[in-house]
């Protein structure tokens, strides 16, 4: 089986979409592996979202992410469940995602898409580790 790591980020909590969410992820056909509800800290976001460091929106993501609660999800499919996960997602901006995405039926800015999965099997690998260390 394939993972990947979901994020139903602090938006999405606030807003009460949770649910809706993983009701997504699993009427898809992807099945639920780990579930957190966290706060993100400052420390694993800059990790998380290294890759933006240098970025001109950078410290807006940062303050974003850790804000409040975020629900942090491990799923698992048959294959390719990453690019499930970002199809089922949207595109980034929720300008020029579709209905019948969550982005595009439930987002209007860029910088509050209330979902984040990981964008291939290395990130999903290395986001994995970072959020569920313990996971076997
Ligand atoms: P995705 O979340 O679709 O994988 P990434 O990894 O390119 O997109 O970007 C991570 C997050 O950074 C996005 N979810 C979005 O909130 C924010 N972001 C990306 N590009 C921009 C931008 N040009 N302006 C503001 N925020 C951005």
């Amino acid at each position: 089986m394939k993972r990947t790591l979901v994020i139903a980020k602090p938006d999405a909590v606030e807003r009460g979409l949770v649910g809706e969410i993983v009701a997504r992820l699993e009427k898809k056909g992807l099945r639920l592996v780990a579930a957190e509800l966290r706060t993100i800290d400052a420390e694993t976001a800059g990790r998380h979202y290294a890759e933006h460091a240098s970025k001109p929106f950078y410290g807006d993501l940062v303050a974003f992410i850790t804000r409040s609660s975020s629900f942090v999800v491990v799923v698992e499919g048959p294959e390719d469940t990453w690019k499930i996960v970002r199809t089922l997602m949207g595109p980034t901006n929720p300008a020029d995602a579709p209905p019948g995405t969550i982005r595009g039926d439930f987002g209007t800015i860029m910088t509050e898409n209330l979902v984040h999965g990981s964008d291939g099997p290395e990130s999903a690998a290395r986001e994995i580790e970072l959020f569920f260390p313990d996971l076997p």
